[in-house]
C-alpha cells in the first residue's frame, strides 16, 4: 500500500445454488469480522433496490417474462451500478462480504444450456468487475437444498436446475477457491470460512493487488 495510506479491504464472495445456506454463513462471518474489529460490509447479488434489481426480482419472482440474454444482462448491469463503491470502499479499507456475484451470473445462466449463452459468453460479460480475493463455495447436493425450508417459490429453485447449476459451479471453480461442504453444521463451516477470510483480509492489507475478471 502506499506509505501511509489506508490498507485496502478484501473481496470475499460466497457462492453455491439455493439454500445452501449462504446467508447464514454471509451474517456469521460479518459478526466475526466486527468483532476482531475488521471494517466490513455485507451486500447481496443480486441488489433488488435498485430500478435494475426491481426487473430482477419481478423476474425471479415470476411476476415477468424476459428474454434469457436480457435477464442475464440485466444481472450483469445490476453488479456494474455496484462497481464503483465496491472499488471506493475495499481502497478505503473496508472489507466486502457479497452473499452471490459474478460466479452466480455465469453458473446459473449458462446452466440454462443455452448456445449463444454458454459460459464463455457469460464470463466474458464480467470483465471489467473487480475478482474475488475468495470465493467460498458452499457445495451442496441439490436433494439436499430442497429439502431445506423455504425452497421451491421462485424460479430457478428446481432440482432438477439446481443440478446443473451445481455442475457449472464445479466447471468453474479453480484452485483458489475455498470449497466446503455445506451439510456440514453452520459453526463448524463458520470457523473453516473465519480462518479463510483472515487470511485473504491479511494479504489484501499487505498489499497484493486486487484481481479483475478472469485473471
Ligand atoms: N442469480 C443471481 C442469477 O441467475 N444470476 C446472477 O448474476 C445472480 C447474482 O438469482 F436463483 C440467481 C440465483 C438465484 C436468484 O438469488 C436470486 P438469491 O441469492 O436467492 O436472492
Ligand atoms: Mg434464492
Amino acid at each position: 500500500p502506499a506509505p501511509g495510506g489506508p490498507r485496502r479491504g478484501a473481496l470475499v464472495v460466497f457462492e453455491g445454488i439455493d439454500r445452501c445456506g449462504k446467508s447464514t454463513q454471509c451474517s456469521l462471518l460479518l459478526e466475526s469480522l466486527q468483532r476482531r474489529g475488521v471494517r466490513a460490509e455485507l451486500w447481496r447479488f443480486p441488489d433488488r433496490t435498485t430500478p435494475i434489481g426491481g426487473l430482477i426480482n419481478e423476474y425471479l419472482q415470476k411476476k415477468a417474462a424476459l428474454d434469457d440474454a436480457v435477464i442475464h444482462l440485466l444481472f450483469v448491469a445490476n453488479r456494474n451500478e455496484k462497481r464503483e463503491e465496491m472499488l471506493r470502499l475495499l481502497a478505503g479499507g473496508t472489507t466486502l462480504v457479497l452473499d452471490r456475484y459474478s460466479y452466480s451470473g455465469v453458473a446459473y445462466t449458462a446452466a440454462k444450456g443455452v448456445p449463444h449463452l454458454d459460459a464463455g459468453f457469460c464470463r466474458a460479460a464480467e470483465t471489467g468487475l473487480p475478482a474475488a480475493d475468495l470465493v467460498v463455495y458452499l457445495d451442496l447436493d441439490p436433494e439436499q437444498s430442497a429439502a431445506r425450508g423455504g425452497f421451491g417459490s421462485e424460479r430457478y429453485e428446481k432440482v432438477e436446475f439446481q443440478k446443473k447449476v451445481r455442475s457449472q459451479y464445479g466447471a468453474l471453480a479453480d484452485g483458489r477457491w475455498l470449497r466446503l461442504d455445506a451439510s456440514q453444521p453452520a459453526e463448524q463451516l463458520q470457523a473453516q470460512v473465519a480462518a479463510a477470510v483472515q487470511r485473504a483480509v491479511e494479504r489484501a492489507a499487505a498489499g497484493e493487488p486486487l484481481g479483475r475478471l478472469w485473471d
